[in-house]
């Protein structure tokens, strides 16, 4: 089999050669690991983004280099679908396929074999736009990237540097002729800044937020935000901002490091009950926190941004007169489970629970929902407008009072603050902020909608994490065989005790989460299944 590209591709794969005997996998963050093994599956990521747009007669795709939460040192590459979404999950195959191919002919087979079965034509124009972080890294792994996209004539642009979500969004932009926005790193700036100004009119200032931006590029990309917002209506005390010193990058810093430790990072001045909020390496991640009076730490974790959303969310649909639009929430396993039953018993607002990753929540909010909250607790998440809602409150209803307009107008500024393509952390900031400001509610406030159980999460090492496979969202081990019930048995042992084991998506371990009435309990718990999974055998045929 051949293709017009066949020669261009052999020819331009030759300086960009695959580590021999090295596999690699499209998983959850797309391809991720140390950098220098990374020339040659960025070159093949440029080959299947050119095939994806082709396939979706043109469409712009986007390709993302980050390495988010992870060292300096790594790099990794994402795809992303023409709304700003993930790449859709049947196309990750061909990318783990065009990565292992092992020569150049078996690369120009796999990628003849993808356009055969995928039935390209391969005369259709193809649309690829990209962007990386601030990794040292970067500049080289773009340069192998260019070359896959020009070998088979890929139209392409580059953004530099851009937070992950800006990359998003402007895929988004570029295939919704202009109706989600501006393509471009200043259009996103202004929309998101035009209706932070809206939604905090007359609303009584509420201090500055400290953002600590993992020394990644949420950094610079928050000052420029920043300078589309007056001082009187927010001020933004941006730390760990140091993009030039490649070793900080996400170093006791960032929401990876307090959700993980929870702890302030080190260095950090704070005032009792200011607030506080830490980015990720690719900034589309957030978590806040607070220190009380007496110098507790207490985090304000996805979880809580999602009970602050929902609360604030489902309170305005009603003021706006729309009682009968569907708000609901999505939550994944590690969801603390003092969150889930506030939602569902406080706020009477239904919960439904996915597999980790994104792309599964995301799917989830945007087809059951018609204002659909997605968040983990590890910070990922966003709110989604469907269709059905955005025309009942752009058009589709008439308000029968001054307050019910003017909670549809905060509604419709809503849909442009919040990140419609993907979990961002910029955009979640300044969300949150409306919604404090709109509650008025301090820090003390928000943390007390629930206490979190407490919990624990146990990090295994196994010899083969693939035998250990889930059903239930995660929450119940089919195999091996008989484990669920001796993890059944521990959990039934605790007072509110909850556990799951999962094969992380990311590393090579098994992570085990436990939550129950008491911290004692709690690791109890956590260290009983840890034992269970670490002794776990398939059983020999
Ligand atoms: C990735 C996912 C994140 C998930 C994490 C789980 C995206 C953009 N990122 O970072 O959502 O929470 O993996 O990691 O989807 P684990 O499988 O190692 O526990
Ligand atoms: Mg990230």
């Amino acid at each position: 089999m051949s293709t017009p590209f066949t020669d261009a591709i052999r020819t331009a794969s030759q300086a960009h050669v695959k580590p021999e005997g090295k596999k690699f996998s499209y998983g959850t963050a797309g391809f991720r690991m140390k950098a220098e093994l990374l020339e040659s599956v960025i070159f093949r990521v440029g080959l299947l983004a050119a095939i994806r747009s082709r396939k979706l007669g043109g469409k712009t795709i986007g390709v993302m280099i980050t390495a988010s939460h992870n060292p300096p040192e790594d790099n990794g590459v994402k795809l992303v679908d023409p709304m700003g979404e993930m790449l859709e999950g049947s196309w990750e195959k061909y990318g783990t396929q065009l990565a292992n191919a092992e020569t150049e002919d078996d690369l120009v087979e796999a990628f003849a074999q993808i356009c055969e079965e995928q039935k390209i034509n391969n005369e259709t124009a193809a649309n690829v736009v990209y962007a990386r972080d601030t990794r040292p890294s970067g500049p080289l792994l773009v340069r192998a990237l260019e070359s896959g996209l020009s070998a088979v004539g890929a139209n392409s642009v580059d953004y530099n540097i851009l937070t992950t979500p800006q990359l998003h969004y402007i895929v988004r932009c570029l295939n919704s002729d202009g109706l989600y926005g501006t393509p471009s790193e200043a259009g996103y700036y202004e929309k998101l800044a035009t209706a932070f100004i809206k939604l905090m009119e007359n609303k009584a200032a509420l201090g500055p937020v400290t953002v600590d931006c993992a020394n990644g590029v949420g950094g610079p990309s928050l000052r420029k935000l920043a300078e589309y917002i007056p001082k009187e209506v927010l001020e933004f005390n941006i730390v760990n901002d140091d993009v030039d010193s490649p070793a900080k990058l996400n170093h006791q810093c960032g929401a990876d490091f307090v959700k993980t430790q929870q702890k302030l990072p080190p260095g950090l001045e704070v005032t009792p009950l200011g607030r506080y909020a830490s980015l990720d390496g690719d900034a589309d991640r957030i978590v806040y926190y607070f220190t009380a009076q007496d110098g507790t730490f207490h985090l304000l974790d996805g979880d809580k941004i999602a009970s602050l959303a929902a609360s604030f969310l489902g309170d305005l649909a009603k003021a706006a007169g729309l009682g009968n639009i569907k708000v609901g929430v999505v939550q994944t396993a590690y969801a603390n489970g003092a969150s889930t039953a506030f939602i569902e018993k406080s706020l009477r607002l239904p919960v439904s629970v996915t597999a980790t990753g994104v792309k599964h929540l995301h799917h989830e909010a945007a087809t059951k929902y018609d204002i659909g909250v997605y968040f983990e607790a590890n910070g990922h998440g966003t709110v989604l407008f469907n269709s059905n809602c955005l025309y009942l409150i752009q058009k589709g209803h008439e308000p029968k009072s001054p307050a019910e307009a003017t909670a549809l107008e905060y509604l419709r500024s809503l849909t442009d603050l919040i990140n419609q393509a993907v979990g961002d952390a910029l955009s979640d900031l300044l969300f949150v902020e409306v919604a404090l400001a709109h509650k008025s509610w301090s820090v003390n406030e928000w943390s007390g909608l629930y206490t979190d159980l407490p919990n624990r999460l146990v990090r295994v090492e196994v010899e083969d994490r693939t035998i250990f496979q889930t059903t239930d969202a995660e929450r119940k081990l089919i195999s091996p065989p008989g484990i669920q019930e001796l993890i059944d048995a521990c959990v039934g042992k605790y007072k509110q005790g909850r556990s799951f084991a999962r094969a992380s998506g990311t590393e090579d371990a098994v992570r085990v989460y436990a939550e129950a009435a008491s911290k004692g309990e709690a690791d109890i718990l956590a260290y009983k299944v840890a034992e269970v999974v670490a002794a776990a055998r398939m059983p020999s045929s």
